[in-house]
Order: C-alpha cells, then structure tokens, then sequence
C-alpha cells in the first residue's frame, strides 16, 4: 500500500491531521492499534481554546460542537471558602468551549469514514522505518498478516506511549521531565453541573476540580495519592471527600448520583526535543505531556497539527521545505509556553507533598496576588484562552 501521509494513532492529533489534509486533497492512512470503541471509550480533556475551535470549524466538523458546546467567559478558583472568577472575556475577549473529547473524537471519526479515507484500527506491531531517508515505511499485523505501507511522511500522533518518539535513536531526542507525587481521581456522572462556570479549588484536602460535559452531565476531579487505586473509592467515598473540598455555597448545591466513569490519572510534564526527525514528524502528546489542570494537552496536540498540516500542504501545493523546516521549533515554542502555564496551575492549586512551610506561604501570596491583581489575572486568561499560533 501507498499513501502521502502514514499516520500513526487516530487520537486527537492523528484524526484531526488527516482530516485537514483531506480537505487538501492530501492522501493519508491512519494506523491505530486499539478499536474504534476502545478509543471512544477514554474520557479526557473537555475545554477547548477559540484556536482549536476554529481548526474544528476548518476540518469540517464543528456542527455539533457549535450546537451542544457550552461557551464559558471564565472560571472560579475556590480558596479558604471563597470563589473569585477570572473573566476571560472582559480580560481578553475571548472565551473557551466546554465540548468533550469523546464527542470531538467521535466527529472527527465520522467525517474520516464519510470521506472515505483509511483508517486501520487494531493495527498491531505498528514500527516506522527508514523515516532518516526519502523513502519512509510502516510494517504492521493484521489478522496475523504482515503489511507494508510506503509513503512521503509519517506522523507520529500516537501519544505518549506510541511507538514514533520510541523508534528515534536516543543520541537524536532529548527529553525534559517532571512528574508529580499526586494524581487526579476522576469521575463522569449523570448529574447537572454544581456551578455554571468550572470552579479549581485549592483545599488543604487537596486540590479538587469541579466540570462539566453538558448540563445534564458533571466532571469532577479530586487530588488523590499515587499509590491510591480506583477500587478504594467508592462514589460514595468520592462524594464525600469532594464535598469537604468545597465551598459552602457549591457544597449546598451538589447533586450525586452513581459514575459511570472513573478513573485515576497520574500528573507529568513532558516535552521531547526536537519534533522531527528526518521524514517523521511527532505531534501532541507522542512529543509532550502536560499536568491537565491548564486544560492545554488537547489544545497543544491541535496547535502542533496546525503547524503540521500548514507545512505538508505547503510542501505538496509549492515543493516548499520551508514549513517542515521550521515544524519542530514552532510547535516547540508555544508547547514551552503551555509547559510552563500547566506547571504553574498546578504548583498553585495542589496540595504538594514535599512542600516546606516557605513555599506553602508562596502559593498563598501567589493567590492573593492572582485575586487582586487585574495584571496577574490577564496573565492566567490569556494563557487559559490560549496563547496565539
Ligand atoms: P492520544 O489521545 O493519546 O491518542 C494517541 C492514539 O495513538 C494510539 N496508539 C497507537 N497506535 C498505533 N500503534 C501504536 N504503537 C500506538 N500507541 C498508541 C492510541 O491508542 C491513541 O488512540 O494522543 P493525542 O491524539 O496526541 O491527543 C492528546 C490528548 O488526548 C491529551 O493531550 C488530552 O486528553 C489531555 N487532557 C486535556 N487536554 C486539554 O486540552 N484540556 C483538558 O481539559 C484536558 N483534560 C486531559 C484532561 C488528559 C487527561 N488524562 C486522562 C491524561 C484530563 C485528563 C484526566
Ligand atoms: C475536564 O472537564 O475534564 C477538565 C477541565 C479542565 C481541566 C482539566 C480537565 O483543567
């Protein structure tokens, strides 16, 4: 088999690529190796920037989101019994769109079999090679048969475990990481939001998130231990512990009901120096992981596509390198930047293990100077809005 673009994972990143590239007579094959429903299966990010929307809109997938995505000016941050709203929309005009990545998935899924581009699900032993030359390759298993797909480029979209970043010799990547001692306990129920606006609580219970995925449906997020698992937490036991992380007023207004969905997420910040090696290109979480309390991993792997796409129509419309060129240290700069924003949320917000007295009274002056300061608020809104491509 041949195609332009081989695509490896048809997360996000991977289904949204093909999907801009399609609109641009560009021809790809997506190889993944779960199931259509394994994928659909993950619940994940739910906050989505204007850019990203707007790349939606491009691909041609954004009916839905613009009839079910809930529009939000801000959000609440909770501390000592207290919510102070960040208004975006004053702040910087903009806004954000509470739309899951379940449902986005599931959009970009239908528009792929609507386009009648390829994707192979359950693709086992997927392996890149010869991606240093002019000829790059895919070999993988299928129903016990080997295959070979040849192609142009390929696109490394298969997330942080995936096997692009992982076929790169180690002399060639560098990698920067931090990981938190903490996690985040997770929960989807069928239950109306406690508040209209997301509320981040810093508790010294632990951190604690209140979301949402439509009126109709919560997110809620509490910090947990790493060594913690999700079979010691009962809803009940959830409900509970949330409750005490609350303010009074949100306390008063929950409403609990059974999961349907739970799960434990550790936290980590990852980037992988550079983003291209030769003819293979890594974008969203194969290349960075950031914690998700600046809600940015989802909207990094679209900014990454962005650029990604850009530079492959450019090359194909123009024979012009000069996009692919220059892929690795655009992506590069603004994955920093939402590095360092995720960082920054989460240091402020969670309760640390191994912090001493003194940086327990920064945090504190970091909040009060976020509360009071019209400054430092514009400076969590932009980076919340998202910052420009
Ligand atoms: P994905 O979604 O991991 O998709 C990668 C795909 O590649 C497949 N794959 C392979 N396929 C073939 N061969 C292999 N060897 C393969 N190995 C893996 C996988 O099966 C999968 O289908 O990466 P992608 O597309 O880059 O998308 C990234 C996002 O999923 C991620 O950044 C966000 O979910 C992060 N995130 C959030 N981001 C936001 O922007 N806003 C949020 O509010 C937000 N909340 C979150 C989050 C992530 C969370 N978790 C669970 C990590 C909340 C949570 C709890
Ligand atoms: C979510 O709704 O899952 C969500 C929202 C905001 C975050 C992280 C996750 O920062």
């Amino acid at each position: 088999m041949r195609t332009q673009v081989a695509i490896i994972g048809a997360g996000p990143s991977g289904l949204l690529l093909g999907q801009l590239l399609h609109r641009q007579g560009i021809d790809t094959v997506i190889l993944e190796n779960r199931s259509a429903d394994y994928v659909l299966g993950r619940i994940r990010a739910g906050v989505i920037e204007q850019g990203m929307v707007g790349l939606l809109e491009e691909a041609g997938v954004d009916a839905r989101l613009h009839a079910e995505g809930l529009v939000h000016d801000g959000v609440e941050i909770a501390f000592r019994n207290q919510r102070h709203r960040v208004d975006f929309k004053k702040l910087t005009g903009k806004t954000v769109t509470v739309y899951g990545q379940t449902e986005i998935t599931r959009d970009l899924m239908e528009a792929r079999t609507a386009s009648g581009a390829l994707t192979i699900y359950e693709a086992q032993d997927v392996q890149p090679f010869d991606f240093d030359g002019d000829k790059p390759r895919l070999r993988y298993r299928k129903d016990g048969q080997e295959h070979e797909v040849a192609c142009d480029f390929i696109a490394g979209c298969d997330g942080f475990h995936g096997v692009s970043r992982q076929s790169v010799p180690a002399k060639a990547i560098e990698t920067f990481e931090r990981e938190y001692p903490f996690g985040w306990l997770g929960i989807l129920s069928e239950t109306p939001p406690v508040s209209e606006e997301l509320i981040y609580i810093h508790h010294p219970r632990g951190f604690a998130l209140c979301s949402m995925r439509s009126p109709t449906r919560s997110r809620y997020y509490v910090q947990c231990s790493l060594d913690e698992h999700v079979d010691e937490w009962p809803d009940s036991r959830f409900w509970d512990e949330l409750k005490m992380r609350l303010d009074d007023e949100a306390r008063a207004q929950l409403v609990t009901g059974p999961s349907i969905e739970k799960s434990i997420a550790p936290l980590r910040s990852f980037v992988a120096e550079p983003m291209r090696f030769g003819r293979m290109f890594l974008a969203g979480d194969a290349a960075h992981i950031v914690p998700p309390t600046g809600a940015k991993g989802l909207n990094l792997a679209a900014s990454d596509v962005h650029y990604l796409s850009r530079a492959l129509v450019e090359f194909y419309r123009e024979k012009s390198v000069a996009g692919l060129d220059h892929y690795s240290a655009r992506a590069l700069a603004r994955v920093w930047k939402a590095e360092r924003f995720s960082w920054w949320m989460t240091t402020m917000l969670h309760n640390l293990p191994d912090h001493t007295a003194f940086e327990r009274r920064l945090q504190v002056a970091e909040l009060d100077y976020l509360f009071s300061s019209p400054a430092a608020a514009m400076a969590m809104a932009e980076n919340y809005v998202g910052l420009p491509y």
